[in-house]
């Protein structure tokens, strides 16, 4: 039972956990704000670029699809029904991602925290709202089929989890500037 929950979530939260390690290998180049600040700080800051938006939404939609490729074999593996994703729901899920992590960037520069500074619950959760809501909007029917309340419940406490786990791992490896 929370063994297929776990599963489940796992796997229909991979497009939306995918987008951001993909954007910190992608970074770099033109930063979307275009280098403008709003009072007193950039909008968005350096760290949220037009390359690693665009490559981190594009490997999210080729994982979905390699994951739709395998969905009947690893279905019987594990004894669970898992989710195919529509192409919409898998743009969704990988360019919501993106939008809340850009949108977490804007409340960081709002609230005078620098490029890389630690926002704690936002930096875990952004890109989990930003992921659902978008899905939600442009395939609703297959979002409220697969997140169903005993499945956000998972994501809610997962994520932040597997969010800690991925990013100390990525400093470990010289991937990423911050632990978070
Ligand atoms: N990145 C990017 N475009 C995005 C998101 C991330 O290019 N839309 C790349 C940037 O190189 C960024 C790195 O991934 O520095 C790490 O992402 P993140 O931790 O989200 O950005 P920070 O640099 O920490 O900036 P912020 O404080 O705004 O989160
Ligand atoms: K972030
Ligand atoms: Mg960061």
């Amino acid at each position: 039972m929370v063994g297929s929950l776990v599963a489940t979530a796992f796997w229909a939260m991979v497009p939306a956990y995918v987008p951001n390690n993909a954007a910190v290998l992608a970074g770099g180049g033109r930063p979307i704000d275009g280098g403008r600040e709003w009072r007193g700080a950039r909008l968005l800051g350096d760290g949220k670029t037009w390359r690693g938006t665009a490559v981190g939404t594009a490997v999210g939609v080729v994982v979905a699809l390699a994951l739709n490729a395998v969905v009947d074999p690893t279905s019987a593996a594990l004894g669970v029904d898992l989710p195919t994703f529509e192409l919409r729901a898998a743009l969704g899920l990988a360019f919501g991602a993106m939008i809340g992590d850009i949108g977490a960037s804007f409340l960081k520069r709002r609230s005078g925290r620098e490029r890389g500074a630690s926002f704690p619950g936002l930096d875990q959760l952004d890109f989990v709202v930003g992921a659902l809501l978008s899905a939600l909007l442009v395939a609703p029917g297959w979002t409220t089929a697969v997140f169903t309340l005993p499945v956000l419940a998972v994501v809610v406490v997962m994520t932040p989890v597997l969010h800690v786990v991925t990013n100390v791992a990525a400093y470990a490896l010289g991937l990423k500037n911050e632990p978070w």
